[in-house]
């Protein structure tokens, strides 16, 4: 009995359960770069050369193993460009009796891997992705009855399972939550620690002419392509993560410094999602880190929360919920994107550098993603599709079933709180109290009226009046509604039309 064992790009873990119980004598590895995949949105080159490249060690590695690999490149003339093509191309190759393939991150793909079943007439085995710490019939499980999902309530639970920063049944320290001690705005003169890159190798600078040339028009830059692409690399950035971040990470959370993406953040996403690096293997490091007295708590369980929590809850959520999930859109957000969201080409300052920062590096940290890129899409109304279509090409680690819920649900409120309990908009002073973006800017959060005044400002106030028949009824947001009931309707009315004319002055459409 031999098999054909498929694996995808962002599967490229050693335990992967595709691999399990492979026979080398007999089974072949499965692995292609295929348009489909490189196209279907068009992603950050960075995010491409990172998943192509890993990829290509990847297959190395299993081969220097003496496992039979038959891999297929993005320029092999006979490529057909989708993952069935391949497979149908691959079987006709290797005439197995067996497919096998770990369930994807991705609906779509699940749709592409469910065609198989009647193209083929073959076993296709498709098994659980064991790299979470919550299955999705676990969370189904979990979810079962609430009318809505939050995530603190998620994590808790998490934590009482896997025992992880417990003590005798109680959470570590005596509390669950430190986010009160990790709102820390950056301190002037404070340097962030230097950054572990890794200059590309043949194979790296290979699949960089690659994109260059197949990809001109997508998004972001290549000149400062630093990411790790093997497993020996991602785990020495993990290294360098604890040693030189992870004690002050929970500290400056939340703060936002230009010309300073990553601060004290883990820059290990791109790894996690694409499988070089495991969830349990990076929080086991971070609490390990905490015992041995290297890192306080409120950075560790800051930490642990991240992944334990968000990234466990959202995929949950995201399974849970699709495909349905991705056409609610509870404020009846209509507007197109703003061309300044691939150009970085505007005159708010936190705006200009969270994309900037974007294009170069394919990263934003999370504050940058949710008060600034996100906060504008939320209040200038932009329509869910098209900001999460931004999202899922921009970053190095944006894969849909992180991506979604964290856009759809966290950022634009579009499921109508299914995941938060409101919508996360900010005005200019939020901004200011984390950043150092607003010394720097055009506008003022301070400047209420004129040229000068903050468009966060009458953005904000202009989603609340907006939005009032949808969100007015929401407790947390009781103390902003009070302000807006005591101002007049003509008042009212201006604040929208302001707001409306700076959104309609804005061009849209990719560049
Ligand atoms: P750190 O801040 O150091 O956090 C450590 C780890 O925790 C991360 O590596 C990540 O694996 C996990 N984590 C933290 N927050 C989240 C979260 N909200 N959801 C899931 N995992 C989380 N994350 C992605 O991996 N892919 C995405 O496409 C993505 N899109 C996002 C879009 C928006 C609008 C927002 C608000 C957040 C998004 N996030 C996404 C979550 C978060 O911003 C990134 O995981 C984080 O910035 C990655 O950088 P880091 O490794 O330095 O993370
Ligand atoms: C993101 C990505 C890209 C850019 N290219 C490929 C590819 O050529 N071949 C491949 O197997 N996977 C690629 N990926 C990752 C897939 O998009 C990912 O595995 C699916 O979205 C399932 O989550
Ligand atoms: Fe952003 Fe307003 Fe501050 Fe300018 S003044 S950086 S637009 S928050």
């Amino acid at each position: 009995m031999s098999a054909l064992r498929f694996i995808l790009g962002d599967q490229l873990t050693r335990s992967i359960p595709t691999l399990h119980g492979l026979d080398p004598a007999v089974d072949t590895v499965l692995m292609v770069e295929v348009a489909e995949e490189t196209t279907y949105v068009a992603h950050h080159k960075q995010k491409i050369v990172l998943v192509l490249s890993a990829m290509r060690h990847f297959a190395e590695e299993l081969r220097a193993e003496g496992i039979a690999v038959d891999y297929v490149r993005l320029d092999d003339p006979d490529n057909t460009g989708s993952f069935t093509g391949e497979l149908e191309r691959a079987a006709r190759r290797h005439l197995p009796d067996d497919i096998v393939v770990t369930e994807p991150g991705e609906h779509r793909v699940m749709q592409v891997i469910e065609g198989w079943r009647t193209r083929f007439n073959l076993p296709i085995h498709v098994l659980p992705d064991d790299r979470f710490f919550c299955s999705t019939v676990a969370f189904a499980r979990w979810a079962e009855g609430r009318r809505s999902y939050r995530m603190e309530n998620f994590y808790r639970t998490m934590r009482e399972r896997t025992g992880l920063l417990m003590v005798d049944g109680v959470p570590a320290g005596g509390r669950w939550n430190f986010d009160a001690e990790n709102r820390r705005p950056w301190p002037p003169g404070l340097r962030p620690p230097e950054r572990l890159r890794f200059a590309p190798d043949a194979t790296t600078r290979e699949v960089i002419d690659l994109v260059a040339r197949r990809f001109p028009g997508h998004f972001g830059t290549l000149d400062a392509f630093g990411w790790g692409t093997t497993r020996t690399e991602a785990l020495l950035s993990l290294d360098a993560f604890v040693a030189d971040c992870l004690p002050l990470f929970g500290d400056y959370q939340d703060a936002m410094v230009t010309g300073g993406p990553f601060l004290y953040h883990a820059t290990l996403s791109p790894y996690l999602n694409a499988g070089l690096l495991t969830a349990r293997e990076v929080v086991a490091r971070a609490v390990a880190a905490h015992e041995a007295g290297h890192a306080p708590l409120n950075a560790v369980e800051g930490f642990v929360r991240q992944i334990l929590g968000w990234r466990e809850f959202v995929r949950g959520v995201y399974w849970l919920r699709m495909p349905e999930y991705r056409d609610s859109n509870a404020l009846g957000a209509a507007r197109a994107l703003p061309t300044f969201y691939w150009t970085g080409d505007t005159a708010m300052n936190c705006l200009h550098h969270a994309i900037e920062d974007t294009k170069h590096q394919a990263y934003a940290h999370h504050i940058n993603r949710l008060m600034v890129t996100g906060n504008f899409a939320l209040l200038a109304g932009i329509a869910p599709a098209e900001i999460e279509d931004w999202y899922l090409c921009v970053y190095a680690d944006a894969y849909e079933w992180v991506e979604l819920p964290n856009v759809h649900g966290m950022s634009c409120f579009a499921d109508g709180g299914l995941m938060a309990s409101k919508p996360y908009a900010g005005g200019g002073a939020y901004i200011d109290r984390m950043s150092d973006y607003c010394g720097g800017c055009h506008y003022s959060p301070k400047v209420k009226e004129g040229p000068k005044a903050c468009p966060f400002n009458y953005l904000y106030w202009a989603f609340l009046i907006r939005n009032a028949p949808v969100l007015q009824g929401n407790e947390r947001l009781a103390m902003p509604y009070r302000t807006v009931a005591k101002w007049d309707e003509p008042r009212r009315a201006a604040i929208v039309a302001k707001a409306d004319a700076f959104l309609d002055g804005l061009p849209t459409g990719y560049p």
